[in-house]
C-alpha cells in the first residue's frame, strides 16, 4: 500500500490555467503560500490557443504585479474596433469615447509569463495529476487529495481551496446541489477560428455582419492574423477546406468594402469553438472560492472570458490574504457578490453582441441588428455603452 505523502500550504490552487497561476502570483507577493495541482501537462496548458483582447483594467493589473514587461513590448494597443455590415464599415474610437482602449496580446504569451513568473518564484505546481478530488471545504482545514505525475497519491492540506479548474474541473461540483445555482444559455452556432501566416489586412478588428453568417478579423502579431467565422453548432472542422475557409472570410468581411481585400495564407491552426453561457452562483462554499471558467462562460464574441478570469481573481486575491494573513473575513464574504456582478455585466455584453451580430435566417431578425448597428454607430450613447463595455469597467466596479 504507497503511503499518501501530505503537503501543507495555505491555499490550494486547482487549475495551472490564467486564473490560477495570476492568483498564486498575487497571493505570493502578499505573503500567502498556495500550492497549484494541474491535470494536464505544462506544455499542453501552454500552447491552448485561446483568447487574444485584454481590458485596459487587466493591462494595469498585470503591470502592477510585475507580469507586464513582455506585454509592453510584444501586446498591440488598439483604439477601438470597426463594426460593419455590407457596404458599412465604422470605427468605433474607445479611446476617444471613453478615454481607454484594449491590448491584443494571445492568452498563450500570457500563459508563458506566468509560468516564468511563478518558477522564478519556486511556485510548487503538479502538473499531469489524476484524480484531482476536494474535502472537507465546509470546514477550516479543506484538502485536495490526487495522484502525481508518477502515481503516488498525495493529500494537499489547505486552509482555503481556490477552484481555478475551468469548465470541466471537480470545484463546481463541490458546492452541494442545494446552495448551487446554474444558468445557462445554449446558442445555435459556434466559431470556426483559424491562424494563418498572413499579415493582418486590417489594423484593429473588424466584427462583420453579413447575411450568411458573422466574421471577426483579428490578429496575433504584424505576420499572423487570427479569423473566426460563424458555423452551425455541431459543424466538424475537417467539414470546412482552407479555400473554403477563405472564400467564406472573403464574402462576409468584403462584400460591399470598395477598395479592400482580404489576404489570404497558410493556416496553421483550425478549430471550432462551442458557443455556451454559463454563470454559477455562489462562488465561495466555506473555504472553496471559485474563479475563472470554473464558475462562468462566455460566448468568445464580447472578448470577455479570460478578463473576467482575471477580475475574479483580483477580487479574490485579497479576500484570502485578509482572511488568511490578517484573520479579517469580509472579503472573502463579499467576494461571491461582487465577482458575480461583474460577471453578470460581462454576460450581458457578450449575450449582446453575439445576438447583434450573428444571423439567425429570420429576416425580420436581420433588419433588427442591422437597425441596432446602424444605431451603435451613429449615436454617441450607443457607441460609449459599447466602449465603456468593451474597453472594460475598473475592476470591483
Ligand atoms: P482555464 O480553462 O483556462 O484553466 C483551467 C485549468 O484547470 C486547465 O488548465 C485545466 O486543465 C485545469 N483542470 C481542469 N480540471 C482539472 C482537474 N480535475 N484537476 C486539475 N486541474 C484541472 N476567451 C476570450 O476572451 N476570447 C477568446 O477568443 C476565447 N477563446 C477561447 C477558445 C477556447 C477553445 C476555449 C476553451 C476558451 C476560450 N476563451 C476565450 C475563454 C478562455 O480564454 C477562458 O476564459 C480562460 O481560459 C479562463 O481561464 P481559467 O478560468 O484559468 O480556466
Ligand atoms: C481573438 O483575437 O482571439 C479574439 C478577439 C476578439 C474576440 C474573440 C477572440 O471577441
Amino acid at each position: 500500500m504507497t503511503r499518501v505523502q501530505t503537503v501543507e500550504t495555505e491555499v490550494a490552487i486547482i487549475g495551472a490555467g490564467p486564473a490560477g497561476l495570476l492568483l498564486s502570483h498575487l497571493l505570493a507577493h502578499d505573503g500567502v503560500e498556495s500550492v497549484v495541482v494541474e491535470h494536464r501537462s505544462r506544455s499542453h496548458v501552454e500552447s491552448r490557443i485561446r483568447a487574444g483582447i485584454l481590458e485596459s483594467a487587466v493591462v494595469e493589473l498585470l503591470d502592477k504585479a510585475g507580469l507586464g514587461s513582455r506585454l509592453a513590448e510584444e501586446g498591440q494597443p488598439h483604439r477601438g474596433i470597426y463594426l460593419q455590415w455590407p457596404g458599412h464599415r465604422h470605427h468605433v474610437d474607445f479611446v476617444e469615447l471613453v478615454g481607454r482602449g484594449v491590448h491584443l496580446y494571445g492568452q498563450s504569451e500570457l500563459q508563458l509569463d506566468l509560468g516564468r513568473a511563478r518558477d522564478a518564484e519556486g511556485q510548487a505546481c503538479y502538473y499531469a495529476v489524476s484524480g484531482t478530488a476536494l474535502h472537507d471545504v465546509e470546514t477550516d482545514l479543506p484538502s485536495v487529495s490526487f495522484a502525481d505525475a508518477e502515481g503516488r497519491p498525495v493529500r494537499l492540506e489547505a486552509r482555503a481551496i481556490a477552484g481555478c479548474d475551468g469548465k470541466h474541473g471537480p470545484s463546481r461540483q463541490s458546492i452541494p446541489a442545494s446552495v448551487r445555482s446554474t444558468f445557462e444559455l445554449g446558442y445555435p452556432f459556434a466559431w470556426l477560428g483559424i491562424l494563418a501566416a498572413v499579415p493582418p489586412s486590417t489594423d484593429e478588428l473588424i466584427y462583420a455582419w453579413h447575411p450568411e453568417g458573422f466574421a471577426l478579423h483579428s490578429m496575433r502579431s504584424a505576420a499572423v492574423s487570427r479569423l473566426y467565422l460563424q458555423v452551425p453548432v455541431g459543424t466538424d472542422v475537417a467539414e470546412w477546406s482552407d479555400e473554403q475557409i477563405w472564400d467564406a472570410l472573403a464574402t462576409r468581411l468584403g462584400e460591399g468594402q470598395t477598395g479592400w481585400e482580404l489576404e489570404r495564407g497558410p493556416i496553421f491552426d483550425k478549430a471550432v469553438l462551442p458557443f455556451q453561457s454559463f454563470v454559477m452562483a455562489p462562488m465561495r462554499h466555506g473555504r472553496l472560492f471559485i474563479a475563472g471558467d470554473a464558475a462562468h462562460t462566455v460566448p468568445p464574441t464580447g472578448a470577455k472570458g479570460l478578463n473576467l478570469a482575471f477580475a475574479d481573481v483580483a477580487l479574490l486575491a485579497p479576500a484570502l490574504v485578509s482572511l488568511l494573513r490578517d484573520g479579517d473575513p469580509r472579503l472573502a464574504d463579499a467576494y461571491s457578490d461582487s465577482a458575480l456582478r461583474r460577471v453578470w455585466r460581462s454576460t450581458y455584453f457578450s449575450w449582446w453582441m453575439t445576438t447583434t451580430l450573428h444571423t439567425t435566417g429570420d429576416p425580420f431578425v436581420s433588419e433588427l441588428q442591422r437597425t441596432q448597428l446602424e444605431m451603435t454607430v451613429s449615436s454617441r450613447a450607443r457607441a460609449t455603452a459599447l466602449a465603456e463595455s468593451y474597453a472594460g469597467l475598473p475592476i470591483g466596479a
